[in-house]
């Protein structure tokens, strides 16, 4: 049996934080111990949770004291899949008052039971041939409701703008109009049509949504069909979901998740879980190529360090787990690419989709000033000097604003 440890951090407050973190220990490991008798006391001992280091930060006006308190789990309480994780180590605790999870720290034999990311940011790019600047993703807008052939229209729009992926909104489901995998088909087509043109491939995140039974069928069929990526909301199906299909090998495209539902988490100061580990650690965990988050500028903002520590969770190094691309996102338009660079360097995907499909001249030249904000960006320009000579840019910063 493992004797290694599980480091779990929470924000909690209390009269006496010393005595909570003991009762989450016992609490959540053996569930009640010196009222065992001794011989029951030495068979549990190794299942045994311990308060591992305490730092209070403040007395509240209540008089009690908020405070980290980090408890030490043994791992052989736990299997390698995140819904034990989590209610291990947070089930009925989250319910337990003012308390908020913020990290957990894995052991590296723990670590290694989990595959993590197929492809990772190099694999990403390999499939792109892009490797020396971020990558730039339109996202399907006002897209329910529209025929096969409006859909098309809006795919070519994009690809002609020399993105390299393109998403379904998280909000599309139809499959009346536009069917899941007719739909893929024909965008395949368009994509490798306009590739001709461009000379550069397209990939295409399909949604992966339906029953969940019988979403690991659907996932093989569209990549059948085509599709060179899988959107899917792992927040909302379940992040062992995610787990299964990152680990199923007939699963040979990236995943990219989508935070849909995270709000529902992490801005509590109090209560939650904090998005670093949501939206970083555990979303890598389960085999995540590709995280999106609200970025720190957009319109439905993360504050800037749990953006930075994400990010971090993401990309750092993790026993061998590969690193997930960041993809900051919400209300991104060319304006905020320096921004975007210098808050999280080379390894990210910039996202937008109104920035996009609003651009003055349409999608295409909505893509076209993203990828001129990249490239003036990376050169050290100043997005102004270069929208001189690049409508499609001029156009986007008099509309969004970053002339300076
Ligand atoms: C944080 C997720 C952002 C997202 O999925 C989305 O659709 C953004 O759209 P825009 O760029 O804000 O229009």
């Amino acid at each position: 049996m493992s004797t290694e440890r599980i480091l779990v951090t929470y924000l909690t407050q209390a009269k006496d934080l010393q005595k909570k973190a003991e009762g989450i220990a016992v609490g959540m490991t053996v569930g009640s111990w010196t009222d065992l008798p001794l011989a029951k006391q030495e068979q549990l001992r190794s299942y045994l949770g311990e308060v591992a280091h305490i730092a209070p930060l403040d007395v509240l006006e209540t008089g009690e004291t908020r405070g980290l308190i980090t408890i030490s789990y043994p791992s052989a309480c736990f299997t390698p899949d995140i819904p034990s994780l989590l209610t291990g180590v947070f089930g009925k605790l989250s319910m337990d008052g003012k308390i908020k999870l913020l990290d957990i720290s894995l052991p590296p034999a723990f670590l290694e039971r989990f595959s993590g990311p197929k492809y990772g940011i190099h694999g990403v790019r390999e499939r792109l041939g892009v490797f020396d600047r971020p990558l730039f993703m339109s996202i399907f807008k006002s897209c329910t409701g529209l025929s096969l052939e409006e859909l098309e229209v809006q795919f070519r729009a994009q690809a002609e703008g020399g993105v390299d992926l393109i998403k379904d909104d998280e909000i599309f489901f139809q499959d009346d109009k536009a069917p899941f995998l007719t739909r893929i088909k024909r965008f395949k087509e368009i994509g490798e049509d306009v590739a001709q043109k461009t000379g550069k491939p397209v990939l295409y995140a399909a949604n992966l949504t339906g029953p969940s039974t019988k979403l690991i069928d659907k996932a093989k069929q569209a990549i059948e069909a085509g599709a060179s990526c899988l959107l899917f909301n792992g927040l909302v199906y379940g992040l062992d979901l995610l787990q299964q299909l990152a680990e199923d090998p007939d699963i040979t495209v990236p995943i990219m998740a989508h935070p849909a539902l995270a709000g529902a988490f992490y801005p509590s100061a109090d209560y939650g879980i904090a998005a670093p580990l949501l939206l970083g650690t555990l979303q890598r965990l389960a085999g995540a190529d590709l995280v999106l988050f609200p970025s720190p500028y957009g319109n439905v903002a993360m504050a800037q360090t749990d953006a930075s520590q994400l990010v971090q969770q993401l990309i750092s190094s993790s026993g061998s787990l590969k690193p997930s691309f960041p993809v900051p996102s919400a209300g991104i338009h060319p304006g905020m690419v320096p921004k975007l660079y210098q808050d999280f360097g080379l390894d990210q995907v910039i996202n937008a989709g109104g920035g996009v499909h609003g651009h003055p001249k349409g999608a295409a030249a909505g893509g076209t000033a993203f990828l001129a904000a990249i490239e003036a960006t990376l050169q050290g320009k100043k997005l102004s000097d270069t929208a001189t000579e690049h409508e499609a840019l001029r156009l986007a910063l008099d509309k969004w604003g970053g002339h300076s």
